[in-house]
């Protein structure tokens, strides 16, 4: 970058109301007095992206000036959901843009409103993608986010007669006012094709790939603010167009349709996030996705790196690549293929180059989510990577003989190739092979890792495995989901938690101070006012804010066991009805999440939940105690306005199943007490919060393993002891909750009942409601809740993403802080 910036704008409510009206003017063509709120949402956004890429250009030049190490953070999704608020608060201009609007006539709330979430992501995945670029901001790291630009984000979520029904989301419309495309840093991507073996001048082996197609990827940046403002990195998100170049000759061989549809073809790639978060065989243009990230991504990567580097003997010391999950994976071979074919690294310092640049990132032991790639699609769409691939799996596998010589079962294990047929390519084996470090996203998720995925790599590498606890950004799950809350700790405990988490701890002598605990029930009774109008609105259930709040959101999975919680409810309405047990205190279950679309046993619950809810408000003995309500479409605006008005929040997974949980965390920072498996991250926040201030139930990890070895798993037995799990179990199964549907349900019994059902439902239900009871009856002790809610707060600062980023960078990336300088 050259030169210098010679407008400074201004952040003054002055100047902030200029901009907002010359935008409406000049960016949108509407005079003030007649501008719609969307006008205004728009205008507003302008003026804070001009002041967003007014410091992004600084701190590029902060960075290429300090000459300092990059990372790259590859992933298929970023799960961003709203930023104008985010930036706003991240800006310092929440209250001066508030006044502004005033002068027009709306107030803030009302626009920041109108924006639609950037749902670039599927969950857990994409969300912790989203918090790591905020904390890397915040944190003055040269840390950026590279993914895809797509048309359509996760589908849009209707319910319909308790089914769920998807809709396109179509946020390409929304993207406007967040991006500016870079239309000078194209790249293009070759793809398909044939190997020519031919050799070089001196006689040695020379494959060419030649007859690709090509395609176009055209950048568009995303400004990510660090709290404080100074501070602007990117994200960068690729687009796919047809390459001008191709389309031209085919044009000219007078072949219009060809052209035409080669265009179609093309523009495909970047047009729909796929809406699963399991993995499904041969799934074409899934594969072709991951690529076009991979080769966008190292092309633009290599391209800065060589602004300043004419060898790459420096690549490792002045770039890191993170994968997020296995599907940038292939960048193994895309890193290892521009070395060698196009800059002439000799293989052997090209593989060290790639091994010491690339680092794996796993999230999910479920054996439905580890991607393998069939050899022959890889053949036909990368002929070159794949040849690759066989040469890294080679050189590999000739280290695993010397270590295991005859060995042939830990080879096959090991083996990046899966034998057929079909013979498959097994992106998690790539990975680590590839990479200098592998890392799990929980303590118990990267002892799983170590233990059961890949013992025989751990073996191998032990130096290789390390964990990073997953962690969340303070900035939008407290300062923008829960004001009240944050203003409320600041006034106890002074300014300067929201980037040192820790300090939190300052928060646990007022758990003892009455007035303190009186002002928190307060603010959470404030969220419970506002998420009981945001219900009405979606669902027209009437939720009472007096009312325990019991909440359940995330995807619909039966490993996640929402049909535990059902189990659970079912309980409490029959010892109501039938044995005349009130509960404690009335309880609203709230429930949100989408299914994936082909999911039939997630799309199943959804239903059950909804029938389960229609029953009890039906029945007048039980309508006043117990409601039920699923809140429709679930995505990161819904869960700021759900989040800050728990009182209970359930992570009750299977434990071993849960890579680490990051709603856990969101939760216990707003205040709400969890009930959970010792799965994933919960152990690690029961260690924090203290055993006493969390309830944990069910099975550990290692108990469902033995049980599993062993089969002594029996349902069936347990159903016939227990005979409170009968009724449950029964009255599900029955035609109580599908009056006008018979026999809907009656699946369940058998799922259930079956010895090898894999998520242990019934095994741990006796636990889990127990646990509930005490709950449930804890929650009516005012004083006892209050002090319990509130040093979940004080002692979830851990679970920032700002510890994690750092632990990243320190024992991963070996990167630095570049702070902003004073003039700044
Ligand atoms: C797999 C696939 C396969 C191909 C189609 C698209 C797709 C999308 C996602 C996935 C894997 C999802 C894995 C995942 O989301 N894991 C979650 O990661 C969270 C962040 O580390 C963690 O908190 C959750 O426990 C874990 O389930």
């Amino acid at each position: 970058m050259e030169g210098e910036l010679y407008v400074r704008l201004g952040y003054t409510m002055d100047a902030l109301y200029r901009s907002i009206t010359r935008h409406l003017a000049y960016s949108l063509g509407v005079v003030p007095t007649q501008a719609s709120k969307r006008d205004i949402y728009l205008a507003l956004s302008y003026s804070v992206r001009d002041r967003l890429l007014e410091k992004m250009l600084k701190t590029n030049q902060r960075y290429e000036d300090s000459g300092a190490k990059r990372l790259y953070y590859l992933s298929m999704e970023f799960l961003i959901g709203r930023s104008l608020a985010n930036n706003l608060r991240a800006m310092k201009i929440y209250d001066q843009v508030a006044e502004a609007l005033q002068l027009l006539g709306t107030d803030v709330e009302t626009i920041c409103d109108q924006e639609r979430d950037a749902a670039l992501g599927n969950g857990g995945l994409g969300r912790l993608a989203a918090c790591f670029l905020d904390s890397m901001a915040s944190l003055d790291m040269p840390g950026f986010g590279y993914g895809l630009h797509y048309d359509y984000g996760l589908f849009e979520q209707d319910i319909s007669n308790g089914y769920q029904r998807e809709k396109p989301d179509s946020w390409i419309s929304e993207a406007p006012a967040l991006q500016v495309e870079r239309a000078d840093a194209a790249c293009i991507v070759p793809m398909y094709g044939r190997i020519e073996e031919t050799k070089d001048k001196w006689g040695r082996h020379n494959p060419l790939w030649l007859g690709w197609n090509l395609v176009t990827g055209v950048p568009y940046d995303i400004p990510i603010a660090g709290y404080g403002g100074l501070t602007v990195n990117r994200l960068r998100l690729f687009a796919a167009r047809p390459s001008t170049e191709f389309d031209i000759k085919i044009f000219n061989e007078g072949d219009y349709l060809r052209a035409v549809e080669q265009k179609i073809e093309s523009e495909k790639i970047s047009k729909i996030l796929y809406p699963k978060d399991s993995y499904e065989a041969g799934r074409e243009l899934r594969l072709i996705q991951e690529y076009f990230l991979v080769a966008c991504s190292l092309n633009d990567i290599v391209r800065t790196y060589e602004k300043d580097y004419s060898d790459f003997n420096k690549f490792p010391e002045k770039v890191a690549i993170q994968l997020n999950d296995t599907h940038p994976a292939l960048a193994v071979a895309e890193l290892m293929r521009i070395l060698v074919d196009q800059k002439w690294v000799p293989w052997e310092r090209a593989w060290d180059i790639t091994n010491r640049t690339i680092a794996y990132t796993n999230h999910t032991l479920l054996p439905e989510a580890l991607e393998k790639w069939p050899e022959s699609l890889l053949a036909r769409l990368l002929p070159r990577h794949l040849q690759f691939i066989y040469d890294i799996n080679q050189q590999f596998l000739d280290r695993v003989v010397t270590l295991w010589p005859g060995d042939v079962d830990r080879m096959r294990n090991m083996s990046i190739m899966e034998e057929g047929p079909p013979r498959q390519v097994r992106m998690a084996n790539l990975a680590i092979v590839g990479a200098h470090s592998v890392n799990g996203v929980s303590a118990l998720h990267t002892d799983l890792i170590k233990k059961s995925l890949a013992p025989n790599f751990f073996e191998m590498w032990p130096e290789r495995f390390n964990n990073k606890t997953n962690g969340i950004t303070p900035r939008r799950w407290l300062c923008v989901a829960n004001p009240n809350l944050h203003d409320l700790i600041e006034d106890a405990i002074g300014p300067g938690f929201v980037t040192d988490l820790e300090r939190l701890r300052e928060l646990e002598p007022f758990a003892e101070d009455p007035a303190f605990c009186e002002k928190f029930m307060q603010v959470k009774h404030g969220n419970k006012e506002r998420l009981k109008d945001v219900i009405f609105n979606t669902t027209v259930v009437e939720v009472d804010p007096a009312s325990l709040f019991d909440v359940q959101v995330k995807r619909i999975h039966e490993y996640k066991r929402q049909l535990m919680n059902v189990l659970g409810i079912i309980w409490e309405y029959l010892a109501l009805t039938e044995d005349g047990v009130e509960p404690v205190s009335p309880k609203t279950f709230i429930f949100a999440g989408k299914a994936a679309p082909g999911y039939w046993a997630a799309k199943q619950l959804i239903k059950l939940i909804h029938n389960v809810g229609n029953t009890i408000e039906d029945d007048p003995r039980a309508r006043d105690f117990l409601k039920v309500a699923f809140a429709p479409n679930f995505r990161v605006t819904l869960a700021e306005q759900i989040i800050p008005a728990a009182d209970i929040s359930q992570q009750i997974s299977t434990a071993g199943f849960e890579a680490s949980g990051t709603g856990n965390m969101k939760f216990a920072l707003n205040g709400a007490l969890t009930i959970g498996t010792m799965d994933g991250a919960n152990i690690e926040i029961s260690q924090k919060v203290g055993r006493e201030n969390i309830y944990i139930c069910g099975l550990t990890a290692y108990e469902i393993e033995k049980m599993k070895r062993a089969g002594s798993y029996k349902p069936k037995a347990m159903y016939d002891k227990h005979p409170m799990i009968k009724r449950v179990v029964d009255s599900l199964a029955s035609d109580r909750f599908c009056p006008r549907e018979s026999g809907l349900f009656a699946w369940l019994k058998d799922y259930l009942l079956a010895d090898n059902e894999m998520f242990f439902h019934l095994a741990d239900l006796e636990s889990y409601v127990k646990t509930r009871e005490l709950s449930t009856q804890e929650y009516v002790d005012k004083t006892l809740w209050a002090k319990k809610a509130i040093l979940n707060v004080a002692r979830v600062g851990h679970f920032s993403s700002d510890r994690t980023i750092r632990q990243y960078a320190e024992e991963i990336w070996d990167l630095v802080a570049i702070p902003p300088t004073e003039a700044e």
